[in-house]
């Protein structure tokens, strides 16, 4: 039979299942800030990563598939230096993944825990994660070790920040970095939509964890270590006077507000070749 002796070979379907620890792996690694770095540097250094900033490894059959989501506007010199360190550190740990950046149009308040809700969606309109990392633009992971893959509960991955002396700074702290499965951010109905400038979402969002009957899962403090770009305060994301009146709410509010009341407007979504780009009208605090 002919037809059979010519159906074309599938080579991946060839291809061995990737170890269960990846022999790329190696420890610490020091980060840096090349001052004449480019976004083309970044893309000539990663041959294997594809439209919209999507990788699998070309030599094994990864079973985890990992998006990372970050919440962003006006911080491309962080960007750059995340996108630099990011691709490589998930390569070596022979992850199917894809980066989404979403990105806040105009210039109204900041509302990170908003994005992260929008990310969410859209990215599993894309494709069917099984986990979703949460990430600050300005933090890059310093060790190979920190694994980016989800745990049994909601966990919290950048437990030791230079910022924090490399400490966590108390003990609900959920900010940062943080990863979910799709079946634990519905557990706790996604993060608030109503937090608009800067603090207490990330409380907030400890606070669904636990009201959504889970613990918080962490790293190990040796691996959980994370450098964060120097900073000032941005314009537009003022500390916001709203957020210990918030968290008192919690309790009563997150059922009603979150994933099953999450509204805005889709303005773009563009598949550049390291990242996707969202970008997304999420209106104003009333
Ligand atoms: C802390 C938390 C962060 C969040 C925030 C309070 C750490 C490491 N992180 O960060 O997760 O809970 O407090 O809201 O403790 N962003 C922009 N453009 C802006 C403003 C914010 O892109 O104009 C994004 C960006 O991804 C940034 C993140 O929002 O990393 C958090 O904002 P931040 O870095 O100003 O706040 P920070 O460092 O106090
Ligand atoms: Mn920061």
């Amino acid at each position: 039979n002919l037809s059979r002796i010519l159906k074309p070979s599938h080579g991946a379907q060839e291809l061995p299942k990737c170890p269960k620890t990846s022999p790329l792996l190696g420890g610490p690694f020091r980060v840096t800030f090349p001052a004449t770095l480019t976004m083309d540097d970044i893309v000539k250094k990663n041959p294997y990563v594809t439209e919209g900033g999507r990788y699998r490894p070309p030599d094994c059959i990864s079973s985890h598939k990992t998006a990372v989501i970050i919440p962003h506007r006006n911080r491309e010199v962080h960007l750059k230096y995340l996108l630099y360190y990011m691709h490589p550190f998930l390569q070596r740990q022979q992850l199917n993944y894809g980066i989404y950046i979403i990105h806040q149009a105009g210039n109204y308040t900041f509302n990170r825990a908003k994005l992260l809700n929008v990310g969410f969606k859209e990215a599993m309109k894309e494709e069917d994660w099984d986990c979703m990392f949460f990430h600050d633009v300005d933090l890059i992971p310093e060790d190979d070790r920190n694994i980016y893959t989800c745990d049994k509960f909601p966990k919290h991955a950048s437990i030791a920040m230079d910022k924090f002396l490399y400490k966590l700074p108390y003990k609900s702290y959920f900010g940062g970095v943080s990863a979910l499965t799709p079946e634990q951010y519905m557990k706790m109905n996604g993060f608030p939509n109503n937090y608009w400038g800067w603090g207490g979402e990330d409380d907030d969002i400890a606070v669904r964890v636990a009201l959504g009957g889970m613990l918080i899962s962490r790293p190990s403090v040796l691996h959980g270590r994370y450098k964060m770009i120097k900073h000032g305060h941005d314009k537009g994301n003022e500390q916001n006077p709203k957020r210990f009146n918030l968290l008192a709410k919690t309790r009563r509010t997150w059922k009603q507000d979150g994933m099953n009341s999450l509204e805005y407007n889709l303005l773009a979504k563009e598949h550049l070749p390291l990242y996707t780009n969202i970008t997304v009208d999420i209106g104003f605090d009333n």
